[in-house]
């Protein structure tokens, strides 16, 4: 068989449905190849953004999401997708093409020695040097890039092997289940959790990865351990559940932190280190209790006295067996915080002030969208407050970017989110800085005739940084720009552009939009300016006083 076929049979053998990317004149027999095979190819408008198609293909299925580009500059395009992918726990696998590697007539024009370029931001990078063994690689990469902790890998088929012939055969995938906790840690964690008297379960980016909302809700239906969510956490377990105290949106002096302050035991189900700091671990005076698929890697601000290591929903399922309230438990001062937080949750949600403010629009959106739609968030100033104001109800309903932080993913998560789950509505959030940064890929959503909305927010800046810079007492400097008429902008791609007049305007077109099909894009003017008195004063001063 031709070494090409042979690479796309062992992709279609695990399972791959897409290949996102853009080919290069060392990808045709590979493409060539994907054209007669059942793997639809998702042709884009920047390797960037089929890399964070494929990623978000992989956070949202469990299964690596596959992207193509060509050697040099197609492969370099790669390297943002790369670390979004690695830090983010997505499992995802690159393709790229080479120069042949037996002889050249082109001398060094275009290469890159990409293979090394993506040590730093892979589990796994190989050139491909015979087509005897491509079954062997790719089962490996997808091995590496599937199993937990989930990541990004690389293979790099050269031209002139993609054109060899092989009669290698393919490696299927092994049983195999994820391993479990040993049973003297359970005991050790269970031990913990009853002698403590305040204890509180927190719930991070693990646990979205893999089914554990079940176990975990039984766990805190069972036990009435209150619990809060990290924002790669969010939506694992209803936040609108009576024992939820909030996002750890703020790494401090939020409500939640008093909660923090006050518990004695830390039951941390699916975190790692990777996220911004949900709470700063202070000189170790509460016990931490790591249950995740790895061990938990120490620094400064995470160091775990007790690890649970194996399959999240089965070491909360043995949890749960060996738990029962305790007399001696005392959830009060949680009580008293949970009623503060939906206290000050509430406020701003009806504020008819326009340019829109923050909260109004988180509220507006929660208020449209149905439960099982999904906000697939840029990174910006807005990325804050619909952490910590939107309450999710059901898993993976918002897909939020708080390892790599990186901008410019808003709409190619939404465009993955879509192909992976037709008929659920999804959005883009994206500030008018990071939507510009791959907004090309609206292109893509008309051409996949895709429903789909784009929730432009415009403040003519790059408001995060602005509002950091303002905080260093800094000048305002080099954080104002213009912007396209993004109405004609939408329009010009044949997406459909809306500019709502009027807070009282936004919540019916949202909902007009997400009713018709077609990509919109929404054209919301906000307004950030209760940024500073809210996060970085009212909320410390409220919450200290609980
Ligand atoms: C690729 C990338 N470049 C720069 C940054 C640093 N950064 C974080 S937020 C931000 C501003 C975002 O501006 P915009 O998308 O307009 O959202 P806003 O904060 O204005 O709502 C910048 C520059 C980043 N996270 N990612
Ligand atoms: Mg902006």
């Amino acid at each position: 068989m031709k070494a090409s076929d042979l690479f796309v049979k062992a992709l279609e053998a695990e399972g791959v449905k897409y290949v996102f990317g853009i080919p290069g004149e060392e990808n045709l027999d590979l493409l060539e190849s994907l054209r007669t095979s059942s793997i639809k190819l998702i042709l884009t408008r920047h390797e960037q953004g089929a890399g964070f198609m494929a990623a978000t293909y992989g956070r949202l299925t469990g299964h690596a999401g596959v992207c193509l580009a060509t050697l040099g500059p197609g492969a370099t395009n790669f390297v943002t997708a790369a670390a979004y992918a690695q830090l983010g726990a997505m499992p995802m696998m690159m393709i790229t093409g080479q120069k042949p590697v037996k002889l050249s007539k082109q001398g060094h024009f275009q290469i890159v020695d990409v293979v090394a370029m993506m040590q730093p931001l892979t589990k796994y990078t190989k050139q491909i040097v015979s087509a005897d063994n491509i079954p062997a690689r790719v089962r490996e990469a997808f091995r590496r890039a599937q199993e937990e902790r989930p990541g990004a890998v690389h293979l790099e088929l050269p031209e002139d092997i993609a054109d060899e012939h092989s009669d290698a055969i393919l490696i299927k995938e092994s049983y195999h289940r994820r391993p479990v906790a040993d049973e003297k840690a359970v005991v050790h964690a269970r031990n913990a959790i009853l002698a403590a008297k305040r204890p509180i379960l927190m719930v991070g980016a693990g646990a979205n990865r893999k089914v554990s909302s079940k176990m975990l809700r039984e766990f805190i239906d069972k036990t009435g351990i209150p619990f809060f969510t990290t924002q790669m956490g969010k939506g694992v377990i209803d936040e609108t559940h009576p024992l939820w105290l909030g996002n750890a949106t703020l790494s401090d002096g939020d409500f939640l932190h008093r909660a923090i302050e006050h518990a004695d035991c830390i039951i941390n189900v699916g975190h790692d280190v990777i996220e911004k700091p949900p709470f700063f671990m202070r000189k170790g005076l509460r016990t931490v209790i790591h249950v995740n698929f790895a061990s938990a890697e120490v620094d400064t601000v995470y160091f775990p006295q007790i690890e649970l290591v194996g399959d999240i929903s089965n070491s909360i399922w043995r949890l749960k067996e060996v738990i029962s309230p305790r007399k001696h438990w005392d959830f009060s001062y949680f009580s008293k915080v949970r009623k503060h937080l939906d206290d000050h949750l509430a406020q701003g949600k009806d504020d008819s002030r326009w340019p829109i403010y923050p909260q109004r629009l988180v509220a507006d959106v929660r208020k449209v969208m149905p439960k099982n739609g999904i906000l697939c968030l840029d990174n910006g100033m807005y990325k804050i407050w619909f952490a910590r104001y939107y309450r999710c109800h059901e898993p993976n309903t918002m897909l939020l970017d708080n390892a790599l932080a990186t901008m410019g993913a808003g709409l190619p998560s939404a465009i993955a989110a879509k192909i992976v789950h037709p008929n659920r509505k999804v959005v883009a959030v994206a500030g008018d800085g990071g939507f510009m940064m791959n907004s090309q890929e609206i292109e893509t959503a008309v051409r996949l005739k895709q429903d789909l909305v784009v929730l432009l927010l415009r403040d003519n800046a790059y408001g995060m940084i602005k509002w950091k810079q303002a905080n260093m007492n800094f000048a305002n400097f080099g954080m104002d720009m213009g912007n396209p008429d993004f109405v004609k902008y939408a329009e010009s791609y044949g997406a459909h552009g809306h500019r709502p007049n009027s807070v009282e305007e936004f919540a019916p077109v949202l909902q007009h939009c997400l009713d018709t099909p077609g990509v919109h894009l929404i054209d919301v003017p906000i307004d950030y300016s209760d940024n500073d008195r809210i996060l970085n004063r009212e909320i410390k001063e409220l919450s200290a006083k609980v």
